[in-house]
This record gives structure tokens, C-alpha cells and sequence, in this order.
């Protein structure tokens, strides 16, 4: 069932992007752009915004320009991610990394280019919603994105290496490298749904502890998971001194952590009953994931 939705929604955003490339001007980037962020992925990030979206009964079709500005930040992340200067992998989704394809300057320059795409995605006149909100959404991916985000997620991932971190230093930083997308996903379904202030805070970090969790399991899957499911080396996060949770406290009781992180995840769900059936499908196949 959630590898059928997966792979609908991944049709879905793909066929968007797609076409939204179609429409500009060609460069010799596509290529590259193309070959980080469509046909590969498991789009869980936009199956979460779709999901969330059944909660307020916004129709897909509202929040695609959403799911693919998404997409193209975290594609972007992962080639970026790959590079020599970062976490110098060479296989990525089973292929070979976009740096190993297309060399390091079309890599760097085409992970820029879907940055800014992103933001292209949303601005774009056809996306018909309101200025305000747009506005509010623009905002909240960048800052979600960049140096309170994301990138700065990163950056302390790469300072931790084979340092001794406790666990809230853990925490933050797995929160901001993985969890501030999340946080973005749900965030930005409140705008759109014109919840208040209180209820889309509250949907940010519902977001980024659905990020933790998903970050928790890529930590599992790089100790137990198979190579071919997961499409990238394992066995990583050891060698080059990681700091993980599972490093820090063992498989055991991170295992233990992560469960008890699902479902308090689940019990803030509880308030919206039915509607919420899609986002817990999708909860509870990010603890159990083999990919
Ligand atoms: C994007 C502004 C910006 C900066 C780049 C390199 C970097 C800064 C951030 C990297 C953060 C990172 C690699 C986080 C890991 C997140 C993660 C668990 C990725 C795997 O996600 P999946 O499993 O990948 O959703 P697929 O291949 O399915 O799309």
C-alpha cells in the first residue's frame, strides 16, 4: 500500500518537474539538474505534505508547486552531500553520484541550480495562491533551508565527526540536517490551510520530529539495511566517527528512542481522527523502511 502511494506521488512530482523544466530556457545544467531530482527518490518528503494535506482537505493539486520546490532542496542537499568536501560517497539511489557522472563543477553548479529552482517553483505566476501566503511560504523554505536549517544541520554534522557529543548536541543537530525540511513540509501545509500562528508553529515541529525519526532509521539502515535496498554504501557512520544516536547509546536503546519518538508523534495526531489515517501510514513506514 505505502510503496503504491509512494510511487504515485513520485509519478506525480516528477511529471511536474518535468514540465516546469520544459518550459525554460534549455542550459547544458538540465542534464545534471534532471539527473539529481527526477526518477529517483522515494518523494517521501512531498507524501508527507500530501498527507498533511488530507487533514485540511486541500486538494493536491494546491500543494504540488510545494512538493517539488521541496524535492528540489533536498536533491539538491544530496548532491551537495555527496561531493569529496562532504561526505565524499560515489553511489547515490543506486547510481552513480551526480559528482561521478557529470564531474564536481556541473555537480556543485546544478545542486545550486535547484536551489534556486526551488524558489522559481513557488514564485511562478501560475501557482495561483494567495501573495501573502506565497510570500510566508518563500520565507519559511529559505530559513528552513540555509544556515538556520539545513546547512547549518550539515555543517554541524561534519564538525562532530570523532568528537564526543551528548545526546541533546545529537538531537539539534539531526533536527536541523534533516528534521528543518520536515518541519517546512507541515509548516507550509498550515499556511496554506490559513491556520493560526499557534497551530502552524505546532505543525513545524510536529514536522521536525517526523524528520528526527526519519533521520533516526537512515542511522539504522547504515548499520543493519541492505546496500541495494538503500541504494548507497553502509556501514559508514562508524567508520568516519559519526555521531548517532546509535553510536552514542548503542542499537538497543536507540531503537528504543526512536519508538517512543513515534508515538508521541502518533499521539499529537489523535486530534484529527480519520483525516490523519494517511500521515500515521506514512509515520509508520518510516520506522520500518528498508529503503
Ligand atoms: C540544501 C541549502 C542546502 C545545503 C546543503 C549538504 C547539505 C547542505 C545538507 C545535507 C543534509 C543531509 C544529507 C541530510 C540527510 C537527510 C537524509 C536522511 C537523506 C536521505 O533522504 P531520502 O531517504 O532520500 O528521502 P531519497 O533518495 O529517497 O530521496
Amino acid at each position: 500500500m505505502i510503496k503504491k502511494k509512494l510511487l504515485k506521488n513520485a509519478k506525480e512530482i516528477d511529471r511536474f518537474l518535468i514540465n516546469f523544466l520544459k518550459k525554460q530556457n534549455f542550459s547544458p545544467l538540465v542534464k545534471p539538474m534532471k539527473y539529481g531530482v527526477i526518477s529517483g527518490g522515494k518523494k517521501i518528503r512531498s507524501t508527507i505534505i500530501l498527507d498533511a494535506g488530507k487533514i485540511y482537505n486541500i486538494k493536491n493539486k494546491k500543494l504540488l508547486n510545494i512538493c517539488a520546490a521541496v524535492e528540489c532542496i533536498h536533491s539538491y542537499s544530496l548532491i551537495h552531500d555527496d561531493l569529496p568536501c562532504m561526505d565524499n560517497d560515489a553511489v547515490r539511489r543506486g547510481k552513480p553520484a551526480t559528482h561521478i557522472k557529470f564531474g564536481e563543477s556541473s555537480a556543485v553548479l546544478a545542486g545550486s541550480s535547484l536551489l534556486t529552482l526551488a524558489f522559481e517553483i513557488i514564485a511562478d505566476k501560475q501557482y495561483s495562491i494567495n501573495h501573502k501566503i506565497k510570500n510566508e511560504i518563500i520565507r519559511s523554505l529559505a530559513s528552513c533551508s540555509g544556515h538556520t536549517g539545513i546547512a547549518g544541520g550539515q555543517e554541524l554534522d561534519l564538525k562532530f565527526e570523532n568528537k564526543k557529543k551528548n545526546i541533546n548536541q545529537i538531537i539539534d543537530m539531526q533536527k536541523k540536517k534533516t528534521g528543518k525540511l520536515f518541519n517546512f513540509c507541515l509548516y507550509a501545509v498550515g499556511i496554506v490551510a490559513k491556520k493560526n500562528k499557534k497551530e502552524n508553529f505546532f505543525l513545524g515541529k510536529l514536522g521536525e520530529e517526523i524528520g528526527l525519526l526519519f533521520q533516526l532509521t537512515d542511522d539504522f539502515l547504515d548499520t543493519k539495511g541492505s546496500r541495494k535496498l538503500v541504494g548507497k554504501p553502509i556501514k559508514k557512520d562508524k567508520k568516519k566517527g559519526k555521531s548517532t544516536l546509535i553510536n552514542l547509546m548503542g542499537e538497543e536503546k536507540a531503537y528504543l528512542y526512536a519508538n517512543n519518538l513515534k508515538r508521541k508523534i502518533l499521539r499529537k495526531l489523535q486530534k484529527h481522527g480519520k483525516k490523519a489515517s494517511e500521515l500515521i501510514n506514512t509515520i509508520e513506514f518510516i520506522l520500518e523502511r528498508k529503503f
